[in-house]
């Protein structure tokens, strides 16, 4: 049933002598009880373990900026118009009846959290951004940068994503939003962008990234902000290659930029954001995060999360083999075929940067392989082949055709095909946004243990963040998740440790008693 309107606007209060609501801050005391593994003489022990954690969540929430890097693209100028459409509580007549602005396909923002049971058993569900203060999606102030020089609502209207008379509404409140001049290096995005290149950052790497830094600067102070995030939403580039002496470490890095040696714009972008310390958001599939750039954020003590939006095709994928695998059923071929004839999609058409793309669409199963040994012996992995084409007729409305195969019992196959067709930018918009939001609740919490007493953060790689990228970076030896429902449960359970709530667990035992 659909939400009461009283409990979609839901506070709620933790009543335990373990969570103290403070002026500045919420402060949990909170039980983490997981096991540990361990190989011994041929068996495998299993030792449960329990460790004390003290989280503190910061109360109040800070004016926050956004610059996207590509803000005049599809995505970033559908989910600039999204917001100002929300905040302006817009509605427009279309064919099939009156639409009005709203945040589907965001966690944050649409998504629910069950707190427990009422007196008549019956579960009880908030809206998710009801589980700790998080920024308000309508109060976010976007900047940005883009080599093309149109103005955002030029912008919108060439993604042709929105609908006209939503477009018309927004067109005087857009207008006036200017991408700022961005890094054009020619050979890291297809050559049919060059068109576009006429809003550029001139002169060597090291001022180009000064130019980068003073923007983020100006944009804080200019806007009153008290933090800005960054967000890579720009054309996919190639891979750069990481070669020792070049990008390996932070020093090495910052002297390749000084030197004018070769650095993606992407990566100038995330050194920029570090020294300035706002947290940097990958969002397409090159390797942007190199390891001087990951090394450069641990040093500074700033977020970094990536790479490549998870929005449709490889987000059902990671459901469904998840899915197929988790029931005992063993996926041999699964090939994902899709055309789209937005801007993205041109660039794609490029073999340089299809592969970027292929590789992070490509490594979307892995660990659901790995977790099976019964079904899979070591080195065994399905096929998996992914096609995408250029048909610029279809614009944003990308069409995607995936078929699993799989085995099933004494020698019998299944073969499973989905078709799947929508506004590629009206999926990824909300999961910028989502990115943003979580990444900035991130950096108000705190923690430390009974073992270790000096607060600290989450780790510089937000892996918090997977439930959003295709190919989630993590820290060093952290095992990578993509299976989409252990990724949210990853979320929502830190969350509410963060209010000492326990784990969801669906066990619902109350209901399994005479
Ligand atoms: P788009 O091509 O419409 O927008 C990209 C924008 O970046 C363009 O306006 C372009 O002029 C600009 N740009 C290129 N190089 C730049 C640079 N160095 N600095 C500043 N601006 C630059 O593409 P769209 O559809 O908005 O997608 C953006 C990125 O997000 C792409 O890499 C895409 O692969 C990725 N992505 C998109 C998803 C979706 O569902 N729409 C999902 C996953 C990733
Ligand atoms: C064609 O695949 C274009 C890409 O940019 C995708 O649309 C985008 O990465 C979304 O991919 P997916 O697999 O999450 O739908």
């Amino acid at each position: 049933a659909p939400l009461s309107p009283m409990e979609a606007s839901a506070e709620f209060v933790v009543e335990s002598p373990d969570v103290v609501y403070g002026p500045d801050a919420i402060e949990a005391q909170y039980e983490y009880r997981t096991t540990c593994v361990s190989r011994e003489d041929g068996v495998l022990k299993v030792y449960p373990t329990s460790t004390r954690f003290t989280f503190r969540t910061a109360r109040q929430v800070p004016r926050l900026g956004v610059m996207l890097v590509g803000w005049g693209g599809n995505n970033g100028s559908t989910l600039t118009a999204a917001v100002l459409a929300n905040r302006l509580r817009l509605s427009w007549p279309t064919r099939t009846g009156r639409k009005e602005a709203n945040y589907y396909g965001s966690l944050t923002q649409a998504g629910t959290v069950s707190l427990g049971l009422d007196a008549e058993g019956q579960e009880v569900f908030v809206p998710f951004s009801a589980l700790l203060p998080m920024v308000a999606p309508d109060d976010l102030v976007f900047d940005g940068w883009d080599i093309s020089s149109l103005n955002l609502a030029e912008a919108m209207r060439r993604a042709q994503v929105l609908d006209w008379g939503l477009q018309e509404q927004l067109w005087p409140h857009l207008e006036a939003l200017r991408p700022r001049p961005s890094v054009y290096i020619p050979e890291f995005i297809a050559a049919n962008q060059s068109v576009r290149a006429d809003n550029l950052i001139l002169g060597t790497r090291a001022q180009q990234l000064e130019q980068i830094r003073r923007d983020i600067r100006d944009f804080r102070s200019s806007a009153g902000l008290d933090k800005v995030i960054v967000l890579w939403t720009a054309n996919t580039e190639r891979f750069c290659e990481v070669i020792p002496g070049l990008n390996d470490t932070a020093e090495n890095l910052l002297r390749t930029i000084q030197l004018g040696l070769e650095v993606s714009p992407s990566t100038l972008f995330a050194v920029a954001s570090i020294l300035e310390g706002c947290a940097f958001l990958n969002g397409s599939p090159q390797n942007t995060l190199v390891p001087g750039a990951l090394e450069l954020a641990r040093q500074r003590r700033v977020f970094v999360g990536g790479d490549d939006f998870k929005s449709g095709q490889t987000k059902v994928k990671s459901v469904l083999v998840d899915f197929l695998i988790g029931s005992g059923l063993k996926t041999m071929s699964i090939v994902s075929y899709n055309h789209l004839g937005n801007n993205d999609g041109q660039n794609l058409s490029a073999p340089p940067q299809f592969r970027s793309k292929e590789v992070s669409k490509s490594s979307v199963v892995d660990d659901m392989v790995q977790s099976n040994p019964v079904l899979y012996a070591p080195g065994e992995e399905p096929d998996h082949c992914v096609v995408i084409k250029y048909v610029p007729y279809v614009g944003d409305s990308k069409r995607a055709l995936d078929e699993y195969t799989s085995e099933l019992m004494l020698g019998g196959t299944n073969t499973l095909v989905l078709h799947n067709t929508c506004e590629d930018s009206l999926l990824a918009a909300p999961i910028m946004l989502d990115l943003v939001l979580l990444t900035e609740l991130c950096q108000r919490v705190s923690f430390c243990t009974d073992a270790d007493p000096e607060p600290q953060g989450f780790h510089s790689v937000l892996s918090l963040l997977s439930f959003l990228f295709k190919a989630p970076l993590v820290p060093p030896g952290s095992p990578v998740v993509n299976a989409l429902f252990r990724q949210r449960s990853c979320i929502e359970n830190i969350l509410r440790a963060c209010v000492g709530l326990p784990p969801q667990n669906h066990m619902l035992l109350e209901h399994k008693m005479e």
